[in-house]
């Protein structure tokens, strides 16, 4: 077992601090609206950001965190890319006496405990994003559905709860059902790819639940050449609201998607403040998500990332 030390560190009240990001990768809008936040708020705050982006490795991340704690950098915002392979990573940081705060997704809590091996975990709720991406596609079909799922990442705290919580819901509806399910890690490309070899295999599929608007949008051009119409033969939903999939909420090509804000830089350099300023600093601290379709996505869109 990884080695921990008792107590979390502490963080000396300062003027200016030299923080590290450690991204997951860049390969997605929602990706770069986060790294945007993070470096915009550092910006403003006249502090030093070291920023390193793991280009969809979790090896290269933990390489990344060691050498920012190598670098002495105060304090660590980590996005970590998958649940296990960063707890290494987060011991080293508490053993170093560096604070790190979780940022988008966490890690297992069996292994390492928000509040205890790292000061706090910041992000949304992905079992209730799961759930209530379900329970929109239960009403809009009245509960009879045919799903193809395009999973996340494997081993991401966004792809496993973002599946849990919707089988949990669509249990509830003896009309649905998942026909097929794979991931296509979080991409576009992947997306498309994917829902392209499962809407050969099942042509009679009446819905496609992606675990992110990028994979949606890629699914939605499957769906398109393979001569369906979405909306109509095909009923799509997915999370993340970026403003490119709610504009085709608007039009009427994917039917909703579940917010989940990329912009984090406010909230994550405050919580380091408060720590810092001896505030009790809660290990979960939760986003509120919207919910976006036909009824106020027009009226949203100019607020979406
Ligand atoms: O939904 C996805 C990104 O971890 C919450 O990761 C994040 C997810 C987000 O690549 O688009």
């Amino acid at each position: 077992a990884a080695w921990a030390a008792p107590e979390l560190p502490k963080l000396a009240k300062k003027a200016t601090y030299k923080v590290g990001f450690a991204q997951t990768e860049s390969n997605n809008g929602w990706r770069i609206a986060e790294t945007n936040s993070m470096q915009d708020e550092a910006k403003k705050l006249g502090y030093q950001l070291v920023y390193t982006d793991a280009a969809s490795s979790a090896a290269k991340q933990v390489a990344d965190v060691n050498s920012m704690i190598a670098q002495g950098v105060d304090a660590i915002f980590l996005a970590p890319r998958e649940e296990k392979p960063l707890i290494p990573a987060i011991m080293n940081a508490k053993k170093a006496g560096i604070t790190v705060i979780l940022l988008d997704r966490n890690v297992d809590q069996k292994l390492a405990l928000a509040g205890r091996d790292y000061l706090a975990f910041i992000g949304s709720d992905f079992i209730e994003e799961g759930r209530r991406s379900a329970e929109w596609l239960a009403k809009a079909t009245d509960g009879k559905a045919k799903i193809l799922e395009l999973e996340g990442t494997t081993g991401a705290s966004a792809a496993s709860d973002r599946k849990a919580g919707f089988d949990a819901a669509i249990a509830k509806f003896p009309g649905m059902a998942i026909v097929a399910s794979q991931t296509a890690e979080f991409t576009r490309d992947k997306g498309r790819q994917v829902a392209e070899t499962m809407l050969q295999a099942h042509p009679d599929a009446t819905a496609i639940y992606a675990h992110n608007d990028d994979m949606a949008i890629g699914a939605l051009a499957a769906v398109k050449s393979a001569g369906k119409v979405p909306g109509k033969d095909i009923v799509i939903v997915s999370v993340d609201g970026a403003k490119e999939i709610v504009e085709l909420v608007v039009k009427g090509e994917v039917g909703a998607t579940c917010e989940c804000n990329p912009r984090f830089g406010p909230k994550a350099f405050a919580t380091l403040q408060a720590y810092a300023d001896g505030q009790s600093i809660p290990p979960l601290i939760i986003n509120a998500d919207r919910f976006y379709d036909a009824s106020n996505a027009r009226e949203l869109l100019p607020t979406a990332f």
